[in-house]
């Protein structure tokens, strides 16, 4: 282990990254600048040749990366390759590969772990630290990770082999700035493996580096997005309660959140994203059948109805104006997850548009940065019957409600991100409904 450190103090030790994704690519990049020689490992030999060309594979804006990787592809510290074999020079091999839930079952497969275990373990050298990045059940790194790798290799863990876990916490758009300026939760399967990791990360992260099992480790990590997914639903919840009896939730939260210690999230069309809605089926699977959860299922099942809920707001506002969804011409606004990015993974929106096409509804998405959904907003919405805002993107929120107006064949506007004041989109003329703010006649 001392050997280790030192070679990692001396940026001697040679790092293999396995998943050049969105968390695997930006911290193959910092640890080649920190000095170290990095070869990345990826699957789809298209993206690798991009890599080794020096050019960023990562959609959307991710600042400095694309520059960052350019320069230590030219100075030759990091080499993108689909060939394991580079993992029998490494010291430290970090793994970043995704770790999706079934939609039905909610369990991981760990199909892409499963199989990135395997071939490190077969090229695994004694003395390699080993630390896992992905997002993992509680658990996972002592009945998945730490066999596969052992029955691989033929080495032994804390014997021959050092195993971590140290979960990201990067978020899109941010991707160095996070990993920088976060604090990172260090697991490891011995007090001295997770100080070697310290001495690894501490090459690259400015933040708290706070060692700890894996256990702990998984479970921070896991626990961290459930804490967010159940708050969100639990705005959600007053959402509808404000529904019931007429109130504003906007306002009822604005007030809530001037009360010492209360931080109410934002109510919305539903919770999307790579992590939010995965995370708490991780942390539930990690506990086993011995521990049965309440909370966590019920504030999943609250925010995957929110898009349905948007269909009823929609329904409510066309039987105003004598409409039926039914051959009604819908204009949806927002295809990603959340404002300001492009990504759609899990979106809101996709629920929210399969059920208005089963209604008969005719639906045109627009969103300002998807392809193939940011054609002219004016061109998607002239001639609907209904608007619907599903992301908060600051385009929507400059609209002029006026000319909006105009373009309209009627003027209903459904807001799933309470971008515009009712009363303003009220007196502009149109019938306005917004998640915990709508009145029924
Ligand atoms: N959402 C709400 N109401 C809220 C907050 C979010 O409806 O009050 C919705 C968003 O619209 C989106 C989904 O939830 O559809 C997830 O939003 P998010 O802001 O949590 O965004 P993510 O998925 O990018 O979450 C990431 C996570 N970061 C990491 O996993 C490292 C999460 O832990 C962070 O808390 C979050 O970014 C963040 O704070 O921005």
């Amino acid at each position: 282990m001392e050997n280790l450190i030192e070679a990692i103090r001396r940026r001697e030790a040679r790092i293999v990254v396995v998943g050049l994704g969105y968390i695997g690519l930006p911290v193959a990049c910092m640890f080649a600048k920190a000095g170290f020689q990095v070869a990345g490992i990826r699957r789809d030999s298209g993206k690798i040749a991009q890599i080794n060309q020096g050019i960023c594979p990562i959609e959307g804006k991710e600042p400095r990366l694309p520059e960052l990787l350019a320069e230590v592809i030219r100075q030759g510290r990091l080499k993108a390759t689909t060939d394991y074999k580079v993992c029998r020079k490494a010291r430290v091999a970090l793994i970043a590969v995704e770790t999706p839930v079934d939609k039905t079952t909610k369990k991981p497969g760990y199909e892409a772990l499963r199989a990135t275990l395997q071939g490190l373990g077969q090229n695994l050298q004694a003395g390699t630290l080993v630390i896992i990045e992905s997002t993992i059940a509680p658990r996972t790194m002592e009945t998945v990770v730490k066999p596969i790798l052992e029955e691989a290799s033929g080495l032994k863990v804390n014997e021959d082999f050092y195993l971590s876990n140290c979960p990201e916490r990067v978020m899109p758009g941010r991707l160095l700035a996070n990993i920088e300026n976060c604090s990172r939760v260090v697991g490891g399967m011995s007090p001295e493996t997770a100080q070697a990791a310290v001495e690894l990360y501490r090459c690259i992260v400015k933040a708290d580096l706070d060692p700890t099992d894996c256990l702990t480790a998984e479970l921070v990590k896991t626990v961290e997005n459930t804490y967010r997914d159940v708050q969100i639903a639990f705005a959600n919840e007053v959402a509808f309660l404000c529904e019931s009896v007429g109130a504003d939730v906007w306002e009822v939260r604005q007030l809530v959140n001037k009360s010492p210690q209360r931080d109410m999230h934002l109510p919305g069309p539903g919770v999307g994203g790579h992590c939010i809605p995965k995370d708490p089926w991780l942390l539930i699977h990690g506990t086993g059948d011995d521990f049965k959860a309440r909370l966590i299922p019920t504030a999943r099942a609250i925010n995957d109805s929110m898009p349905l809920h948007m269909v009823e707001l929609v329904e409510g506002a066309l039987r105003e104006v004598g409409k039926k969804v039914q051959g009604a011409r819908i204009a949806v606004l927002g295809y990603a997850y959340k404002e300001n990015t492009d990504d759609t993974r899990n979106s809101p929106t996709i629920p929210f548009v399969t059920r208005l096409e089963e209604l008969g509804a005719e639906v045109a998405v627009h969103d300002p940065y998807v392809k193939g959904y940011n054609d002219e907003l004016e061109k998607v919405v002239t001639g609907s019957d209904c608007v619907v805002v599903m992301a908060a993107h600051d385009q929507y929120r400059e609209l002029n409600l006026r000319d909006l107006k105009t373009q309209l064949r009627i003027p209903v506007l459904v807001d799933g991100r309470n971008i515009f004041e009712k009363e303003k989109a009220q007196v502009a003329g149109f019938i306005y409904k917004g998640v915990g703010n709508v009145h029924f006649f």
